[in-house]
């Protein structure tokens, strides 16, 4: 009996741990055509360039890799092909940030940024919307 109710308090509190790491995700919200940063910063600003590499993922999808402080396309998937950008100048800062232009429904999701140097990864939840929502969000739905 008493095994019993321990176990249940043991998968309740393993509950409660895994609803409070989902709320931690951050979300944010961008509109179709706009683009958006989505933040990864390394709390690590002393990182040389060159030991930096840096893998940008949605959905597994390759998005974007900084490999030893260089960019790399080369096995960027098609769909963030010109659409994806971060900042050089930023990485000695320990700012991975990467920035999508063009947002497209499709974008939507979790991006998780793995910083391979430091075995830390960050993910953001990217809620796409409709640019019209943008300034009549308060309004009622049209149709
Ligand atoms: C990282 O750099 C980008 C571009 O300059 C900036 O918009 C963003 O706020 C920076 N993030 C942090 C955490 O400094
Ligand atoms: C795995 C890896 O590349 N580790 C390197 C991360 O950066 C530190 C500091 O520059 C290096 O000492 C590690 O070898």
């Amino acid at each position: 009996m008493l095994g019993k109710s321990r176990e249940k308090i043991l998968v309740l509190f393993q509950l409660m741990l895994l609803s409070t790491e989902m709320s931690l995700q951050e979300s944010i919200v961008g509109f179709i055509g706009d683009s958006v940063v989505l933040e990864c910063s390394s709390g690590q600003p002393e990182l040389t360039v060159q030991d930096i590499t840096v893998r940008w993922r949605h959905n597994n999808l390759n998005v974007y890799d900084i490999i030893n402080g260089q960019v790399s396309v080369e096995g960027q998937n098609q769909a963030y092909k010109n659409r994806a950008d971060t900042f050089p100048d930023e990485y000695k800062n320990g700012n991975f940030s990467l920035k999508l232009n063009n947002l497209q429904h499709s974008d939507k999701g979790s991006y998780t940024c793995y910083i391979i140097n430091e075995s830390k990864y960050k993910s953001v939840n990217l809620i796409v919307e409709e640019l019209s929502h943008r300034f009549f969000c308060a309004g009622p739905e049209p149709g």
